[in-house]
């Protein structure tokens, strides 16, 4: 099967106007969490007509060069303070230029508002697999991972992979059964502007969940995904190799390998659980049992499994539900410990 890639003018969606609205009619429950840094605010409610739960992510999106002048010229401006040669306004921008991204998840269950809870983060050291488990649980258990490879949390990945959502979004395939990939924005990027630029990259194998199950044996898989991925993107986008990030998350939320491309100028989330992709490939190069054996460091919300323990010392056995298999846990310290 031959390669199929997307062609686009430009970086942009024309978007129609949604007929059928969940916000409209959704109802306020509580806020998980907000981030002004971010300029995004992410809220629990219902949607009434459908008594059904939702999440709803709000996200002011950055100021697009390419609209610049028509905010300078077509918005009217507010004087807030002046002093000296210091003034500052409140500029109100038209409709059309003050655009709010949103993100609604309906119905949203217990694990996806879970997702979006703001909580005390922990870092969790994960030996090796290698480590004979010791069947002992020493304190609560209730680990998200246990389902996290179900069928209906990846659902969406499927979709995908099956041609049943985002067809018109996909930037690139590559079709081969073993060493084949899906490229398509994610859902966190608009495509409105290429500083904040997100896309990922979903295998077509589904016996491959996360870096752990990495070996040589998939080494063009990931040379592929390298090569292929960064071409696709500099066709589509103009972006170069040199200003990409390519990497996985480990952990990830979903138990489907995929690898994400971000541009090098956005300051994208999970930083503390990515791992390039050139150097998951030279460390496999050297050592085909290399992400068997080694310690993986992650974060781990306490919701997660940890709940009320600050610090819980060294060499604690869990199960821990990745795919349920025993491992050691070292250390946990509170991220705010470093
Ligand atoms: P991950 O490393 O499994 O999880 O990456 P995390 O980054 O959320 O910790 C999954 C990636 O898929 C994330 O960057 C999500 O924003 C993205 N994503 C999630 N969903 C449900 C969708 C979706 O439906 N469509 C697209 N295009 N991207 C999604």
């Amino acid at each position: 099967m031959a390669e199929t890639e997307n062609k686009k003018d430009d970086c942009g969606d024309t978007g129609e106007l949604s007929s059928d609205s969940p916000v409209s009619y959704f109802e306020f429950t509580r806020i998980l969490r907000d981030c002004a840094r971010e300029k995004n605010i992410f809220i629990h409610g219902k949607v009434r007509e459908k008594d059904q739960d939702a999440v709803v992510i709000l996200e002011k999106t950055p100021v697009r060069q390419d609209t610049l002048s028509e905010i300078l010229m077509s918005s009217q401006l507010k004087l807030e303070m002046k002093n000296d040669v210091y003034s500052t306004y409140q500029l109100q921008a038209p409709a059309h230029l003050n655009e709010i991204k949103t993100t609604v998840v309906c119905p949203a269950t217990e694990k996806h508002v879970k997702k979006d809870l703001h909580q005390e983060v922990f870092l969790v050291e994960e030996s090796g697999l290698s480590i004979v488990p010791v069947p002992c649980v020493s304190f609560s258990y209730e680990v998200h991972n246990c389902t996290a490879h179900l069928s209906f949390w990846i659902q969406w990945v499927h979709n995908i992979l099956e041609k049943k959502a985002e067809v018109d979004r996909i930037v690139f395939e590559n079709p081969d059964p073993d060493t084949g990939f899906v490229l398509l924005p994610d859902f966190k990027w608009d495509q409105k502007q290429l500083q904040d630029l997100y896309l990922i990259a979903i295998v077509h194998r589904r016996d491959v969940k996360s870096l752990r199950d990495l070996t040589s044996e998939h080494l063009p898989l990931l040379t592929n995904i390298h090569s292929k991925g960064e071409d696709a993107i500099q066709r589509q986008y103009g972006v170069p190799p040199r200003k990409l990030c390519m990497y996985l998350h480990y952990q990830p939320s979903y138990y489907h390998l995929q690898f994400h491309f971000t541009s090098l100028e956005y300051d994208a989330p999970g930083v503390e659980s990515a791992h390039l992709l050139s150097d998951v490939i030279q460390n496999l190069q050297a050592d085909s049992s290399y992400y068997h054996n080694r310690s993986l460091v992650f974060p781990l919300r306490a919701d997660d499994g940890f709940q009320g323990s600050k610090r819980l010392g060294n060499s604690r056995d869990l199960i821990f539900g990745n795919f349920f298999y025993f491992i050691n846990v070292k250390y946990l310290y509170t991220a705010n410990q470093f």
